[in-house]
């Protein structure tokens, strides 16, 4: 059985945890701890180290999905993490533009140590304020200006709508489409 390995990124809060346990199939771990810190303004429970997921993709191969904490004190985890992975997707949540640079310094951090396929998936779209994917595109300032990236939004709470990005990020990790 090929194995692909997935990680998914983004902002606290910005809906890392739900994305992994909705695409699950089996074999689901969370590592949630009671938040502290600015984190507990924003919801009780955060990640501590990583959400796992595994999804089969057919009868040969199978996909590994990492979620992150969003909390950069943990970032020895993103490391650890993105080194091992084929691919990720970035999620920032559109009504929080606060959040932004701090989506942009988590996309420069993996940058750095990957050039991988990888999408862009905007959450949070529902909310009241959400700004639209061109302003969180601009705001991502991203990094390789000869490529822009496959931007796709999403609700981490729907099925359909997080697998539909787990498949497109599968077809440009095994070359079946163009990451650009
Ligand atoms: N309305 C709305 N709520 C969402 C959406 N995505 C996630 N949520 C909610 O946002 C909250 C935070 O989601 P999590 O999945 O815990 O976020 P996270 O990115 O794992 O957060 P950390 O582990 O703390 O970094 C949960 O209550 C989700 O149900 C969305 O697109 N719309
Ligand atoms: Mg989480």
């Amino acid at each position: 059985m090929k194995t692909l390995r997935a990680v998914v990124a983004g902002p606290v809060s910005s809906g890392k945890s739900t994305f992994v346990k909705t695409a699950s199939e089996k074999n689901l771990i969370e590592t949630e701890c009671l938040s502290t810190d600015s984190t507990s303004l924003l919801k009780p429970q955060t990640t501590v180290a990583f959400d796992f997921s595994r999804l089969i993709l057919s009868p040969e191969m199978e996909m590994h999905i990492y979620g992150t904490p969003g909390q950069s004190r943990f970032d020895f985890m993103w490391d650890l993490l993105i080194k091992r992975a084929e691919g990720y997707i970035l999620l920032v949540a559109a009504h929080r533009p606060d959040d932004l640079p701090s989506a942009r310094e988590i996309l420069v951090y993996m940058h750095q140590r990957v050039q991988i396929p990888m999408i862009v998936g905007i959450t949070h779209t529902d909310c009241p304020n959400a700004r639209s994917v061109a302003e969180i595109i601009d705001a991502l300032d991203y990094l390789d200006k000869e490529k822009s990236p496959i931007v796709m939004t999403v609700d981490p709470m729907n099925k359909t709508s997080v697998l539909k990005v787990v498949m497109k990020l599968k077809s440009i990790i095994l070359g079946e489409i163009d990451g650009e």
